[in-house]
Order: C-alpha cells, then sequence, then structure tokens
C-alpha cells in the first residue's frame, strides 16, 4: 500500500466563532468569510484527488472544532476518540466518534489521559507520538497499547516548540520527512531521509500526502521547490485564516482507507 493512499476524509466547516478558538500565533483575528472560502477549498482539492470527502456541519460552540484532526486518530480500520489535552476542546470528541463510528471500529482514551490527534504521526507501520502541552504520557500509553494491538509499532518524542508534533515535520512517504530545523533528527532511522524546511518558512513544515499529491500551503516556494525531489505533485492552498488560529494543512481532515 503506498503511503497515503485514501479513500475518503471527514471535515468540519469552520465556525463564525473561529476567532475565539486557542492561538498563539500572534497573527490577527480570522476573517469567518474567507476562511470558509478557504475551507472549501481544501474540500475540493481533496474531491479532486479522489476522496470522498464528509464535510461536517460547524459547531459555534466549539470554535477549534474545524481542527478535527485533533479528536480522533484513524490508523487502519481503527480510530481512537482522543481526550483533547485543552478543556476547552475536550467535548470535541464526542461530536466526531458518530461519523467515525460508520466506518471504523472504535477506541477512546480515557481519564486522564489527554492527547491531540495533532501529536500522532505515522510513518508506514510505525506511530509516532509527540508528548507536548496537548499529550501527556497516559495518554501516549493508552493509544500505544491500543495501536500495538493492531500491528502498529508505537514511540514517543518529546515536542520542544510549537503546538504540536505535527506542526514542526510531515511524514511524506517513500522514507520521506519534511521537517523544521529543531526537528530534523526525527528521520534518524534507517532508510529515512529528512528535507529540512527553507528558514522563515516553518508554517509549511505540516502538510499532507494524498493519494499521490503533497497537499501544502501556498506562500512557502524555497520549501516546494526542495520537494520536487519527491517526484509527486504538489498542490498549493491558502492558509491564512487557519494559520491564525495555529491550524495547519492537516488538522483539517481526518483521513481513512476504508
Ligand atoms: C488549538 O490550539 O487547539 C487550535 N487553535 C489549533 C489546532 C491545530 N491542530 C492541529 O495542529 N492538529
Amino acid at each position: 500500500m503506498i503511503y497515503g493512499t485514501f479513500t475518503r476524509v471527514v471535515t468540519r466547516r469552520p465556525a463564525r466563532s473561529l476567532g475565539s478558538g486557542l492561538t498563539g500565533a500572534g497573527l490577527g483575528s480570522p476573517d469567518p468569510d474567507l476562511a470558509a472560502r478557504q475551507h472549501k477549498a481544501y474540500c475540493e482539492t481533496l474531491r479532486s484527488c479522489g476522496v470522498e470527502v464528509i464535510v461536517l456541519d460547524a459547531v459555534k460552540e466549539y470554535p477549534d472544532s474545524t481542527f478535527v484532526e485533533d479528536a480522533a486518530v484513524i490508523a487502519g480500520n481503527r480510530a481512537v476518540i482522543t481526550r483533547p489535552g485543552h478543556p476547552s476542546r475536550l467535548g470535541e470528541a464526542e461530536l466526531i466518534e458518530p461519523v467515525l463510528s460508520r466506518y471504523l471500529d472504535i477506541e477512546r482514551i480515557d481519564p486522564p489521559g489527554r492527547i491531540d490527534g495533532g501529536d500522532v504521526l505515522e510513518i508506514d507501520d510505525r506511530i509516532l507520538i509527540g508528548l507536548s502541552e496537548r499529550t501527556d504520557a497516559e495518554g501516549a500509553r493508552q493509544l500505544c497499547a491500543c495501536l500495538e494491538r493492531d500491528g502498529f509499532a508505537c514511540g514517543t518524542v518529546p515536542v520542544a516548540s510549537g503546538l504540536h508534533l505535527k506542526s514542526g515535520v510531515s511524514y511524506l512517504g517513500d522514507g520521506i520527512f519534511l521537517a523544521e530545523g529543531s526537528m530534523a533528527g526525527i528521520g534518524d532511522f534507517p532508510g529515512m531521509n529528512v528535507i529540512t524546511v527553507a528558514d522563515g518558512e516553518e508554517y509549511c513544515a505540516n502538510c499532507i500526502t494524498v493519494n499521490s499529491r503533497i497537499l501544502f500551503p501556498s506562500g512557502f516556494p524555497r520549501t516546494r521547490d526542495l520537494l520536487a525531489c519527491t517526484g509527486l505533485e504538489i498542490i498549493e492552498l491558502e492558509m491564512s485564516e487557519f494559520r491564525k488560529m495555529d491550524g495547519g494543512l492537516s488538522c483539517l481532515s481526518l483521513r481513512m482507507n476504508v
């Protein structure tokens, strides 16, 4: 199976309350109309990659709920419903479960474990979990116990800077990581290579491979050029309004191959 093969994704429209969500970006308030247009383009691009896109309604009570990735971890036929690490996001877990349970076997992280999906990086048959402000050792332990039963090898790594593990590193498949400088050591496995993002372009370390395309944020030309060596088509997407809320490309979807 080629890494990043997906048949279906779940997204959630951004609420007009998006700007009331959590952020440390310091880039100002998002424009809700522009965020809606950027989200629509994100969904249309996924469809153009051959993926069925399930778009859930916005939930204004949870301004961060468009970042669906944090509420569950999908690996193989399994969805593990998380316990998001910030109290304002805890309720997002039960919001996401009904749609995922239509397609996937469900497990749940139990209290007191905490974990955000943004801290979980799938690397072929390995799962790397970032220990961050949002994800603790107990959450990681529970996720490992669950996914190891499914045959994944699991490990943890500290997240020294940035919100989530995947804020600083993406796995593109075929042994290639894209990482910002402080995360470059992550590819220290035999047969793995790391492309380091260009200075000043750290935000674009978060991108996703979908059916042999790389979905990549627009505005990071030097790093985009470095990705040519992957041989994959690169599709650029405007992400400005989600970036203002510390969100990247991976955060906006839960991706499955079932
Ligand atoms: C938060 O701070 O939780 C949201 N404003 C952003 C979450 C981004 N999610 C992700 O990287 N997976």
